[in-house]
């Protein structure tokens, strides 16, 4: 049965009021006429809490009394962003908390704006693992997000003369009201030292002999769901010295060395790897990876033998665990090596257990993302890890792949988790397919190639692992909450719980071409953009005008993402606007916000040409404010929240085959950004939902990439036979962007002519093409708006709920347990 109304509120404004004030004098001990915006920002969340840890242990109990199967969802990132706008709606608190700061002279935006974001987390990947545990909270799901607590998380982002310069980031300086730290489920962590066999009672068993040992430190961080009945937790991970080894070195009297021990230990935890589709290749990482894994499956188990006892039997009818790409695949063996070390089950019933625990989702298809580890680097750190790993292999060669495919060594070699070369490597990917009982890609065109390119033999071998979910986002934040000005246009015209039922958004559809509702969806866009055009003057003290075109590229610097076809399309218009004064052409703003991994070159270039040649445009007058550039510093979660309401043009631009599935385009189009976009991970399906007329499709599609390679690309043919492209490509040569100075922004050009290894340049030409149709489509104010009002009428399929609901149903087999008072 669906509910009719929004979450209803459990108290008065004034009772809140009370509440909040309460809380600033007893627990942040200030007072009304002293506490500043941070301490009211914790006051009300230490208000809000009341009802977030009650849900909490609520939810908790129920799901202990029914022994319900659950989820636990092992991802090594969680960009979460900030909580507290989110706690508000999901607890239906959001007007009163409003209206009782309102009371107390207090505006809430300002109050929200004191939290820092939780940036425990890259990009895409990171942002869907915050967006499935909220759906999951919101649809009663017993699950638990498993993760590491980074001291530091994603890199703050200054710009310095136009080049990326990475700055720590603190989110936790002034502490995190949201978590609770639980000592009481503490975890020791074994590391190093060396295997021993042991022949007893006619048995041979293995013993570890850890060489160091750290402990790990949960800390929960409440994830309220939809409504607020349902309130489950993030359970993230810290790395402390185990007290033990520490005063073993202290009592012989090495007390630095029992410092430099501890500080050591802490380091696993301390930051985040920033790279974003690449393999960062450390020991640290690798120690990251098993820490949070081992920590987690110790708790997993601890939780189930409170719950049912020593015997394991049910142990994998009653536990579900999701590896979030292959970081966390290191807790195959490390099931592996509890059920058979510790819990002295047969190899047989413990592998039978552990692939029907695992399932595993790919992300990308990327081979400098596919993660590889030295054989020798796994022996030293995880010894025992090792023998398992090459345990599971032997048997997977010499029975399943023997058997399906007798004699044939190439398979075989293939097929392998260990690869062989001048250094053995072990792959991350074929132990996680191998161990993983369903495997699935984030659109359906990347589920395609995985299975077609990535893992065609594995796909033979188990033809029903593969399957496909198609990424989503949560529409509580990535609409109810960020975009309250549609939202409430929404709520006039249909159901206010469509932040639950997002189908219900059909319901706008007839309303696409009537003169009023456009009319006032188009204001809310203004007015949205009015506000932004603050937020660009602050940040980067350009004036831009909410009347021009806001044409968004919001995503991670990478090559393959092509802002850099973005910043030639820019110089083509510019161009063509100085040889041509009077050149016909709406207004528009180029808005990017992007991160480069800071080991990643040429994205730090392209960030750096960006910079330049907006700089350059930004300040000549001849182009009479025709074009404008910013590249917005710092982009993150708080930032997008801002963006996204207010913008018209979603840049979704890949080489097709190369983005697996994007979410970014999902939330700018279901605030009614038109999509320009290649044929490639989840754009083909929001064309498919939007209508082909309301999204704006160009360049190569996947066949076409495959043919121009097949053929052989050659990047300077593009240039020398298209007289634009040449003309801006040597433009970067010079010092017309970097006066006194030439040469600086060659390395792009460079890039782009002599290799291009995502293939820019072919797609120029019918880039320019599609933004001369987004620009002639914006011009009718009525096709433009009945196109807007499409997208975000159209976008249900896209809501992480229905995500969840393929998991729960396709590949946990989990049922939603609603929490009882
Ligand atoms: O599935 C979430 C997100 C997709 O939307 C993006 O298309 C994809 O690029 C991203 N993948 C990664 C892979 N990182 N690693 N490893 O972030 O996943």
């Amino acid at each position: 049965s669906k509910k009719s109304v929004a979450p209803t509120p459990a108290l008065t404004a004034e009772q809140f009021k009370t509440s909040v004030v309460k809380h600033l004098r007893t627990t942040l001990g200030t007072y009304e006429e002293k506490a500043s915006k941070q301490a009211w920002n914790k006051a009300l969340a230490a208000a809000i809490n009341e009802f977030v840890f009650e849900g909490v242990s609520r939810t908790r109990k129920t799901h202990a009394n029914v022994g319900a199967r659950a989820v636990h969802y092992l991802s090594l990132e969680f960009l979460m962003g900030r909580l507290m706008s989110n706690n508000l709606q999901n607890l239906g608190l959001y007007s009163v908390a409003e209206e009782a700061l309102k009371s107390l002279g207090l505006e809430i935006a300002d109050v929200l704006e004191e939290e820092p974001d939780m940036a425990l987390g890259n990009g895409g990947l990171g942002r869907l693992a915050a967006c499935f545990i909220d759906s999951m909270a919101t649809l009663s799901i017993p699950a638990v997000g498993y993760g590491i607590h980074y001291e530091h998380g994603l890199f703050r982002q200054e710009f310095h003369k136009g080049r990326q310069v990475e700055r720590p980031d603190q989110w936790r300086e002034f502490g995190n009201p949201w978590e609770i730290c639980r000592p009481e489920s503490a975890q020791v962590i074994k590391l190093y030292g060396y295997v021993e066999t042991v022949y007893e009672q006619g048995k041979l068993s293995k013993v570890w002999h850890p060489g160091r040992t750290i402990r790990a430190i949960p800390w929960d961080i409440p994830v309220v769901g939809y409504g607020g009945q349902n309130v489950n937790v993030l359970r993230l991970w810290e790395s402390r010295a185990d007290k033990f080894f520490d005063w073993d070195v202290f009592n012989s009297g090495g007390y630095v060395d029992a410092y430099s021990e501890s500080v050591e230990a802490e380091t696993i935890s301390k930051v985040l790897y920033p790279n974003d589709e690449t393999d960062a290749g450390k020991e640290l990482r690798l120690i990251q990876q098993y820490f949070f894994s081992a920590a987690s499956i110790a708790d997993v188990m601890r939780r189930y033998k409170a719950a049912n006892g020593e015997d394991l039997a049910n142990f994998a009818k009653l536990n579900a665990m999701q590896l979030n790409d292959t970081h966390p695949a290191i807790a195959i063996p490390e099931l592996m090596r509890v059920l058979v070390d510790e819990e002295n089950f047969a190899w047989d019933e413990a592998w039978a257990m552990t692939r029907e625990t695992f399932s595993y989702t790919n992300h990308t298809l990327l081979p400098e993302a596919l993660e590889k580890w030295s054989l020798k680097l796994i022996e030293k750190v995880l010894p025992r890890h090792m023998e398992i790993i090459l345990e599971i292999n032997s048997r997977f060669l010499t029975q399943e792949v023997e058997t399906m495919w007798p004699g044939n060594n190439d398979i075989k070699r293939k097929l392998s988790i260990v690869e062989e070369g001048a250094e053995q490597m072990i792959r991350m990917g074929n132990l996680s397919v191998i161990g993983s009982h369903t495997v699935n890609g984030v659109a359906q065109i990347h589920s395609d190639l995985v299975k077609k390119d990535l893992f065609p033999e594995f796909d033979a071998l188990w033809p029903n692992k593969f399957v496909n979910v198609t990424n989503g986002i949560t529409p509580r934040r990535w609409m109810k909450a960020c975009n309250p000005r549609l939202s409430a246009l929404i709520e006039q015209h249909i159901d206010t719980d469509w932040p639950r039922y997002l189908e219900k958004l059909t319901g706008l559809k007839p309303l696409a071409d009537d003169q009023a509702f456009q009319d006032s969806f188009m204001a809310v866009k203004h007015e949205n953009k009015v506000d932004f055009v603050k937020e660009i003057k602050t940040l980067t003290g350009v004036d831009v005008s909410a009347d021009a075109i806001f044409d968004v590229q919001i995503k991670r610097l990478h090559e393959y993402k092509r802002q850099h076809l973005n910043l030639l399309h820019i110089m083509a218009l510019y161009r063509r606007v100085l040889i041509d004064p009077n050149y016909d052409m709406h207004p528009r703003v180029f808005i990017f916000g992007a991160k480069a991994a800071p080991g990643y070159k040429i994205a730090k270039e392209i960030i750096f040409a960006i910079n330049k040649v907006a700089e350059k445009i930004n300040n000549d007058r001849r182009i009479n404010d025709k074009i404008k550039v910013v590249f917005l510093p710092n982009y993150r979660v708080s930032l997008a929240e801002k963006l996204i309401p207010a913008a018209d043009v979603s840049e979704q631009i890949s080489l097709a085959g190369k983005e697996a599935s994007g979410t970014g385009n999902m939330k700018l189009a279901l605030n009614g950004a038109i999509t320009i976009g290649t044929m490639d991970g989840a754009n083909i399906e929001i064309a498919e939902e939007a209508g082909s007329d309301n999204v704006v499709i160009f360049g190569m599609e996947v066949d076409d990439v495959v043919a121009l390679k097949n053929k052989g690309y050659h990047p300077a043919d593009y240039y020398r036979s298209n007289e634009e492209l040449k003309a801006v490509l040597d433009w970067l040569e010079g010092d017309f962007f970097t006066p006194g100075e030439p040469g600086l922004l060659a390395e792009v050009k460079r890039n782009l002519v002599e290799s291009d290894p995502f293939m820019v340049l072919p797609d120029f030409e019918s880039y320019c093409e599609a933004h001369q149709k987004i620009d002639a489509l914006y011009r009718d104010k009525k096709a433009w708006a009945k196109a807007a009002i499409l997208n975000t009428a159209s976008l249900a399929k896209f809501n992480s709920d229905r995500s969840i609901q393929d998991y729960a149903q396709n590949i946990w087999h989990v049922k939603g347990v609603e929490a009882k008072s």
